[in-house]
């Protein structure tokens, strides 16, 4: 008994000393529902997560095995992508419908489960059937394994910033219309950032997205282009800032300390 004792705890010492980047699991429950939403003088039913569009962020760290647990509530099948997460041996949670799974069907769920492995920094999830990632989509904060720090000076304050389309239209319309004519879809009617489309002279609307700052702090920017259709250019008005990380599919491309981009 004594010796069983101390050889589990031989292992656990071993674990902890040669596998630091074991990680915890993290679990979410993404509930697809319909919701109600208003930009642009009108109101449409649209398809989200847990009714928030953009969708909840998920958070992990390097070496975290996530569990999200998707129930589809609406009349379509969805199946939801991890967009850059390497799927290492577990291809069957990546997402893309009829690709690496049959959809989820009106009713049904399906648990994606996979580990985070060598990578860190900013993703997006998004649906991937369809156009149904016009509204299902949100982030993915991957923060280094406990104890890592940042190649970077830690900033004081971290921000998600989601830029996207909206269209006045049902997006499946759209689409549904483009591939009928063959013509390319209808342009969208608006961006967002982080769901806002901003003030609409005569319109009753929630305003634009608004991050307060403070005078001396540094600030970082988790910036996301979840437009369907569109390369999207980035600027903040009267203001530098430093890009520090430039990720495409989650491979990180480019790094500048110091370069300063004008606003
Ligand atoms: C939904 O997905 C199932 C397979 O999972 C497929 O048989 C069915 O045709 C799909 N429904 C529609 C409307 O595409
Ligand atoms: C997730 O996958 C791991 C590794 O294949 C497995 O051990 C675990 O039981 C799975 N968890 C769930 C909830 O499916
Ligand atoms: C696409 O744009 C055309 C021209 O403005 C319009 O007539 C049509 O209704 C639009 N389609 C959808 C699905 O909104
Ligand atoms: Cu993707």
């Amino acid at each position: 008994m004594e010796a069983c004792r101390f050889r589990a705890l031989m292992v656990v010492c071993f674990f902890f000393f040669f596998f630091p980047l074991e990680g915890s699991v993290r679990r979410y429950n993404f509930n697809v529902v319909m919701k109600q939403a208003s930009r642009l003088c009108s109101t449409k039913p649209i398809v989200t997560v847990n009714g928030q569009f953009p969708g909840p962020t998920l958070y992990a760290r390097e070496g975290d095995t996530v569990l999200v647990r998707v129930v589809n509530h609406v009349k379509y099948n969805i199946s939801i992508h991890w967009h850059g997460i390497r799927q290492l041996r577990t291809g069957w949670a990546d997402g893309p419908a009829y690709i690496t799974q049959c959809p989820i069907q009106p009713g049904q769920n399906y648990v994606y489960n996979f580990t985070i492995t060598g990578q860190r920094g900013t993703l997006f999830w998004h649906a991937h059937i369809l156009w149904l990632r016009a509204t299902v989509h949100g982030a993915i904060v991957i923060l280094p394994s406990v104890g890592v720090p940042y190649p970077f000076l830690e900033p004081d304050v971290e921000q998600v910033v989601i830029l996207g389309e909206w269209w006045k239209s049902d997006t499946e319309a759209v689409i549904n219309e483009a591939l009928k004519s063959g013509l390319a879809p209808n342009v969208s009617d608006a961006h967002t950032i982080n769901g806002h489309i901003g003030p609409i002279p005569g319109c009753q609307t929630q305003g634009g997205f608004q991050l307060s700052v403070e005078n001396g702090k540094s600030y970082m920017l988790r910036i996301i282009n979840a437009a369907l259709n569109e390369e999207l250019f980035f600027k903040i008005a009267g203001h530098l800032f430093t890009v520090l990380i430039i990720q495409v599919f989650g491979l990180c491309i480019a790094i500048w300390k110091s370069t300063q981009v004008g606003g």
